[in-house]
């Protein structure tokens, strides 16, 4: 039996991850850290037996007492939106900068195991007719205020295991989707724009790519990094999406949900043109493949799934959406 913390349980990856680990090792121990700010949700956790706390990742008192009885960290907690990061990025530097330095440091005092959740966005980004992907050694050139504090935090992992000889391992995952993640996010939002009535939003052209994972596949990787993971490695996760542009998803969505179109809106600044992951080293040395892999978008199961579970779960989004939308057409989006 582990004892695993979980720091952003309630927040959408890490909250999935909850919901899988209780599955697949129902003896595991699950303590949640979570500040519970505008992106997590105590009913995320709702039918799970976990040790909540609800409490910052700078909290170094609080952290050093909860990483001494766990024998895993997973470190999902972070501001996560780009679109938040270009408004205010001062909580992006204090989480996801401050926050892991301070479990970092309680880590080096209690000598057992990190693992440290980022994204494929430290990479920067490809030009459309790039037909390059990141590898775990592409160098880093984040864009966004969110991104660079990622990479600052990717950065501290690794200097950590060189100069203090901690044990941690890093994933870079490409973009997430499925239930539980917040309506502020490109599909959540047109999911919920229709079933509101209310029209899609298309940023630009929507000729921009992202190499779209079902959360469940991101997890599931997870989980195996922790089991057989190599002390000090990183690993990309990706589910070879990268050819699926934010208009095909989008199209995808009015299909499959019956809506008559979408519209064009603002653009975002700086916005990153293309993400493409090479999880070669995942699949090889730890057999993960995705589940996630029909027809030519790679997404119409987990569409499916998704949309199903945004209609039935109603109560859990629609007190958020109207202070959502009121935010974006603030900016013209
Ligand atoms: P999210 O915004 O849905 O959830 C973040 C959670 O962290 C929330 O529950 C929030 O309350 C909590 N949190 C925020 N600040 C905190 C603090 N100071 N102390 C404690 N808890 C705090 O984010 P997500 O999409 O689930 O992303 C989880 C992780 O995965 C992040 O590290 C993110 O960078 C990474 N990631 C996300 C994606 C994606 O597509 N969403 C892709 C790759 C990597
Ligand atoms: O309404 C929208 N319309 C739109 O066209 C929104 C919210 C977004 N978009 C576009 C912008 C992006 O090209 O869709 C794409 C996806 O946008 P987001 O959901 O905001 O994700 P992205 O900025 O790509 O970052 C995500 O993936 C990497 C997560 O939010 C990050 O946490 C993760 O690290």
């Amino acid at each position: 039996m582990r004892t695993l913390l979980v720091t952003g349980g309630a927040g959408f990856i890490g909250s999935n991850f909850v919901h899988m680990t209780r599955r697949r090792y129902p003896g595991d121990h699950i303590i949640v850290l979570d500040k519970l700010t505008y992106a997590g949700n105590r009913a995320n956790l709702a039918g799970t037996d976990v040790e909540f706390i609800e409490g910052d990742v700078c909290d170094a008192a609080l952290v050093d007492k909860l990483v001494a009885r766990a024998d895993i960290t997973v470190h999902f907690a972070a501001e996560s939106h780009n679109d938040n990061s270009l408004r205010d990025p001062r909580p992006f530097v204090d989480t996801n900068i401050v926050g892991t330095f301070t479990i970092l440091e309680a880590i080096r005092r209690h000598g057992n195991r990190l693992h440290h959740i980022s994204t494929d966005e430290v990479y920067g980004d490809l030009g459309l007719d790039d037909p390059a992907r990141f590898t775990e050694e592409t160098p880093y050139e984040p864009s966004s205020p969110y991104s660079a504090t990622k990479a600052g935090s990717d950065h501290l992992v690794r200097a950590w295991v060189r100069s203090f000889g901690i044990r941690a391992t890093i994933s870079n995952c490409s973009n997430n989707y499925g239930p539980y993640q917040h309506i502020e996010k490109f599909i959540p939002r047109q999911i919920t724009n229709i079933l509101a009535g209310q029209t899609p939003k298309l940023y630009g052209t929507g000729e921009q790519v992202r190499d779209w994972i079902h959360v469940d596949d991101h997890n599931a990787a997870v989980h195996l990094i922790l089991e057989r993971g190599r002390n000090g490695e990183t690993y990309n996760i990706g589910a070879d999406n990268d050819h699926v542009n934010n208009k095909a998803v989008i199209e995808l969505i009015c299909e499959l949900m019956g809506a008559p179109g979408y519209e064009h809106v603002a653009d975002r600044p700086g916005h990153d043109q293309r993400y493409a992951m090479d999880s070669t080293k995942l699949r090889t040395e730890l057999g993960w493949a995705p589940e996630y892999t029909d027809n030519q978008t790679g997404m119409r199961a987990g569409l499916e799934q998704t949309i199903a579970w945004y209609r039935d779960n109603g109560q859990w989004w629609a007190p958020a959406k109207q202070r959502v939308e009121q935010a974006y057409a603030e900016r013209g989006q």
